[in-house]
């Protein structure tokens, strides 16, 4: 059986994950899916919108001084974005990893902007980068509501508590 503060490791820590625009006109939302859920991550909340500009300079407030932060908002804002919440021990900075560097130049091979990717303001994915922006972000993204808390079958095989 799981003890509670293995449920509570496996089950507490969650990130914001979006599909950008480019990944989703690229037809890339079940590869970038699939990379999170073959890792073991849970998927607890998804969906597609098309955010307004005012909504993506919320999201990407931390940037409002940068030079690209128009442009970038501008081109969250133009079609529509897969948004996740994804769970799971470590989701935060793995998902990270999974992901790679911000530049895909930079990006090793194996993560998502390194093999899916070429050029930083194309770079198909977000991802929270710490547990307060991820707290943030999910809120702003999702209503309580709209995540699911369930327990995975395969989460006892996954964290080998069972
Ligand atoms: P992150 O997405 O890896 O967390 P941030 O620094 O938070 O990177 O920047 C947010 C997004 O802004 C990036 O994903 C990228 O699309 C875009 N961006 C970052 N730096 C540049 C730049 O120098 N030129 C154009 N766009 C950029
Ligand atoms: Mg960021």
């Amino acid at each position: 059986l799981l003890q509670d503060h293995q449920l509570h490791a496996a089950e507490l820590e969650r990130t914001f994950i979006a599909i950008k625009p480019d990944g989703v006109q690229r037809g890339l939302i079940a590869e970038i899916v699939s990379r999170f859920e073959r890792k073991g991550f849970k998927l607890v909340a998804i969906k597609i919108v098309v955010p307004s500009k005012e909504f993506a300079q919320k999201h990407y407030h931390d940037l409002k001084e940068r030079p690209f932060f128009n442009g970038l908002c501008d081109f969250l804002s133009s079609g529509p974005v897969v948004a996740m919440v994804w769970e799971g021990e470590g989701v935060i900075k793995y998902g990270r990893k999974l992901i790679g560097a911000t530049d895909p130049q930079k990006s090793e091979p194996g993560t998502i902007r390194g093999d899916l990717a070429v050029v930083v303001d194309r770079n198909i994915i977000h991802g929270s980068d710490a547990p307060k922006t991820a707290k943030d972000e999910i809120a702003l993204w999702f209503s309580h509501g709209e995540l699911v808390s369930y327990t995975s079958n395969a989460e006892k095989w996954m964290y080998g508590v069972n």
